[in-house]
């Protein structure tokens, strides 16, 4: 089996074509595409493709689980941009990615998951370890191919690889049967080359639109730019920040633009929506004009639609036609890329006087500004929210922070402030627990130099604290903040404001995580009282491998500000007076 090809140095089979293996055509094809770290789990129907691996340049992670693989492919993609890649091998293999494919799907992040499938005579015969994996990830994927031919592979992978990146991005699977792996075919990477995109048809905007959208800021007075994950998506930052300054608009942002636009800047008004703070939701629900950047109008954002924004224009440029007018109807659809339709809007809008607006936010902020934490005086308990912020204080503001979901999430991103696009990597749209671990991971590959802290909950660490092992056997070094309140802490949360205080299945026993972390051969420390953090979060950092920092915070502490699920923005539940230890 196998040709002799050894093409690990040379890259003259890209140029001239060769005759391969389906196998080979796998690796050569991604090599082509300018792959060269994969995450996977091997099998015996994808075996013939991990036995080709040696010939190639490509580094490929052994993950302990394939949901992992995805995760992984996810994070690397969310910290570098590029397409991340995951493998595995049919049937279990294949259904395990299946939280991670939803997981990028959700939040539109571009990964191409690579799965091997019984042979084509055998497709349909409930063969051994074989599940119909297009049928499953057909509504989780952007795009998917069942592929049966050896000449067929190189011209799905290179679609599936622009399908991936293009527009709106999301996640494609390639399955290729094991007969198609075995066989051989000339590869020839030029002319598996797929067509050039079409334009969507409503992808053209027409001038008006650009002119009405102009007119409308010219006009405001209460003007609100919510800023999105389609900046970072389309690399729209600068575009945006020139629009905020030059009519000196303020700049909302929900949780997966979280870094788009610098935390630090004045006109930033920090996180929207459910747990967004209150100054925030009101200036929305104050506003005259919105400007949504790459943002979908997620019902976490919006809270009931019939009440919000009611005062507002909208204008909405937004590169998948099918999200305009979907949640919320707008007066200005623009449909294409944020950063082109951003360069021709620019030029039509001038300076405006801003002044009295975000003076009137400022006023509505109060003495309630939650970020003011640092000077507190310590009650003697540990809150979550002062280990983040500690981590924000001692990190300088400069790591990648992969979170988990849960109250950890929220305070997050209420605590950590991020001045750059692609330091916050976390799961919005599935709000996937035990995506954090897995994903640090894939953004350490991502970013070799950069520092890579998870935060995650003792809850959802349980669910990938496997890929431990993962990061053992790779030598890469993270540091891993558990913020462990013994709970399944958002959901106590509901609990505790829906249901009566009926704490049935959250509250959660643990593993001494610290002893884990040393079951695997990795250091850590258990840290319970807020005088300990600096010392901790210092040690962590300074370890060479990586670390793990148990921090036992309060078990009943809640996240605000909250809007009910189904209420207005503006009807939140503020702290309690009295129980809040910022005002302690
Ligand atoms: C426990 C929990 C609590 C949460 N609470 C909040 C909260 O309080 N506030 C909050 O904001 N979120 C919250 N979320 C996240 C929320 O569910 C959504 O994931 C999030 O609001 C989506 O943000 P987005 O619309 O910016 O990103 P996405 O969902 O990724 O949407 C991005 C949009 O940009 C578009 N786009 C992509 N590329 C381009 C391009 N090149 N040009 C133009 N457009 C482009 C896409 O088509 C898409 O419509 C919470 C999640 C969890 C799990
Ligand atoms: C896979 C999965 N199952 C269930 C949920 C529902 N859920 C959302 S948050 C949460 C609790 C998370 O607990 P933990 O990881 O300890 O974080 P905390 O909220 O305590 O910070 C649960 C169960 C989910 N988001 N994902
Ligand atoms: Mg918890």
């Amino acid at each position: 089996m196998g040709t002799n090809a050894n093409l690990q140095g040379s890259n003259d089979h890209l140029t001239t074509p060769t005759r391969l293996t389906g196998a080979e055509i796998v690796w050569a094809t991604l090599v082509g595409e300018g792959v060269t770290q994969v995450f996977g789990y091997p099998g015996g129907a994808i075996l013939p493709v991990y036995d080709a691996l040696r010939k190639f340049p490509i580094h490929h992670t052994l993950v302990r689980h394939e949901q992992g693989a995805a995760h992984m492919a996810d994070g690397y993609s969310r910290a570098s941009g590029k397409v991340g890649v995951a493998i595995a091998t049919s049937g279990p293999g294949a259904t395990n990615l299946v939280t991670g494919i939803a997981t990028a799907m959700l939040d539109s992040i571009p990964i191409v998951c690579i799965t091997g499938n019984v042979s084509s005579k055998l497709l349909g015969t409930d063969a051994f370890q074989e599940v119909d994996i297009t049928g499953i990830t057909l509504p989780v994927t952007k795009h998917n191919f069942i592929i049966s031919r050896t000449e067929d592979i190189a011209p799905a992978i290179r679609s599936a690889f622009q399908i991936a990146r293009s527009a709106r991005p999301g996640p494609v699977l390639v399955d290729i049967t094991k007969d198609a792996q075995q066989a051989t075919a000339i590869f020839d990477f030029e002319a598996a080359k797929p067509r050039p995109v079409r334009q969507h048809p409503m992808r053209k905007y027409e001038d008006t639109g650009l002119d009405h959208a102009a007119e409308l800021i010219r006009n405001s007075k209460r003007p609100v730019i919510l800023a999105g994950h389609g900046i970072i998506e389309s690399g729209a930052e600068s575009q945006v920040r020139a629009l905020a300054e030059r009519a000196q608009i303020p700049v909302a942002l929900t949780l997966l633009g979280l870094g788009a636009f610098p935390a630090s800047h004045p006109l930033n008004l920090g996180m929207m929506g459910m747990h967004g703070e209150a100054w925030v939701n009101h200036s929305i629900q104050e506003a005259d004009l919105l400007i949504a950047c790459g943002m979908r109008f997620d019902d976490r954002v919006t809270g009931t639609i019939a009440t919000y924004a009611t005062k507002a224009k909208k204008i909405h440029i937004e590169v998948d036609p099918a999200e305009l007018n979907k949640n919320i109807k707008v007066d200005v659809p623009l449909a294409g890329d944020l950063r082109e339709v951003l360069e021709e809007l620019l030029p039509r809008v001038s300076g405006r006087d801003g002044a009295a607006w975000l003076k009137s936010i400022d006023a509505s902020k109060g003495a309630v500004a939650v970020r003011d934490i640092k000077n507190l005086p310590d009650s003697g308990h540990l809150y979550a929210a002062h280990v983040i912020h500690d981590i924000w204080r001692i990190t300088g503001g400069n790591a990648i922070v992969v979170t988990d979901v849960g109250q950890h999430q929220m305070w997050e991103a209420q605590y950590y402030h991020h001045e750059k696009s692609r330091t916050l990597i976390t799961s919005g749209g599935l709000g996937t627990m035990g995506f954090a671990l897995p994903a640090a991971i894939g953004a350490k590959f991502a970013c070799p130099e950069k520092e890579v802290w998870v935060v995650a909950g003792d809850g959802g660490f349980q669910m990938t604290a496997a890929e431990l092992s993962t990061i053992v056997q790779e030598g890469i070094k993270i540091n891993i903040a558990i913020i462990n309140n013994g709970y399944l802490g958002m959901v106590r949360q509901w609990q505790e404001f829906f249901y009566d205080g009926n704490y049935e299945s959250t509250p959660l026993v643990s593993p001494d995580f610290v002893k884990l972390a040393g079951a695997h051969g990795i250091q850590g420390r258990a840290v319970s009282t807020r005088g300990e953090v600096e010392a901790a979060v210092d040690e962590a950092r300074s370890a060479t491998g990586t670390f793990l920092l148990n921090f036992m915070v309060e078990g009943k502490e809640s996240v605000y500000p909250m809007i009910p699920a189904g209420s207005a923005l503006h009807e939140m539940i503020r702290r309690p007076a009295g129980k809040d230890p910022l005002e302690e």
